[in-house]
């Protein structure tokens, strides 16, 4: 595994521990919006925004720029988190979260806010997007990666095997699908609403490479985003093990947080929780 350096482990433990404060305040601002999911990708996202993707706010247009796409687009608060801490927007405009108006709707939209490069929110269509966009830079000749985000519930989708299936054939070796496996969808456990697994396996079979991760392991989604790029003639798959609402208390692995608001006091105890695991605030 390739060794990183204590001082960048800290400072990328310091960037998802921000985002996770962000998501919280600006749920509970919103009384609105999806926590669980948010909080339990954020250790992934905060590793590509600040290790791993060559991305930034002066490279929007940047064609040979790397592509994030948010499948599990419900999950917009670690996006906004994400490119708040990267310099995309004041962090102020957060507390705009699903407000009339807000470039900061409860999906994230392209069309409104710059850095979003894809529309979500309609389960099961990110990988579709992600493919035509890896398939893109095959054909232009652009060294880009694309790295696409979905949720464990949300490949249930039909559609998200469609794309699997293109993706294994076109050998796109540019694109890596992440799964946030926290094993909890909108009512209930996946296991019991609709089994994923065994979602390698599945893959494998797809012809993609699959890697298993813990999801809140900061080196070891460095080394599967490494490894990834390592690999020829194949699509990667990152299963990456998680717990839902990761780092509140009373959010971890509680299906009831999927789509709900923290309330003040709730807030304020979810914000000292999280000060207390290295937060500045
Ligand atoms: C096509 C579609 N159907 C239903 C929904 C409503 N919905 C939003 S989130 C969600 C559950 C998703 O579960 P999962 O993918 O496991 O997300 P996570 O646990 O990461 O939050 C559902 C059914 C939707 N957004 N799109
Ligand atoms: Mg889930």
């Amino acid at each position: 595994m390739t060794t990183i350096a204590e001082g960048k482990l800290a400072e990328l433990k310091q960037h998802a521990n921000n985002m996770r404060q962000e998501i919280v305040k600006m749920v509970s601002a919103a009384n609105s919006g999806h926590p669980g999911g948010s909080l339990s990708a954020a250790d992934i996202v905060a590793v590509l925004y600040f290790h791993e993707m060559n991305v930034g706010p002066e490279k929007v247009d940047d064609p040979d720029r790397d592509r994030f796409i948010l499948s599990k687009g419900h999950a917009s608060p670690v996006l906004y988190a994400a490119l708040a801490e990267k310099g995309y927007l004041p962090k102020e405009e957060l507390a705009t979260f699903r407000k009339i108006n807000s470039r900061l709707q409860g999906h994230p939209s392209k069309k409104m806010l710059p850095g979003v490069e894809q529309s979500t929110g309609s389960l099961g269509q990110g990988l579709s997007a992600a493919n035509g966009m890896a398939l893109a830079a095959r054909l232009d000749k652009r060294g880009y990666r694309v790295y696409a985000l979905l949720g464990d519930g949300e490949i249930q989708e039909g559609m998200v095997w469609e794309a699997v299936m293109a993706a294994g054939h076109y050998k796109l070796d540019n694109l890596v699908a992440i799964l946030d496996y926290n094993h909890l969808q909108i009512d209930g456990n996946v296991e019991d609403i609709m089994n994923i697994g065994p979602v390698a396996d599945k893959f494998r079979a797809f012809n993609w490479h699959v890697i298993e991760i813990d999801g809140h392991n900061l080196e070891e989604i460095i080394a599967a985003l490494d490894e990834a790029k390592t690999v020829k003639g194949k699509p990667t798959f990152i299963v990456a093990h998680t717990v839902k609402g990761k780092g509140v208390s009373y959010m971890e692995n509680a299906c009831g947080w999927h789509g709900t608001a923290p309330n003040a006091e709730q807030l304020a105890q979810a914000l000292e929780e999280l000060c207390a695991q290295g937060g500045e605030k």
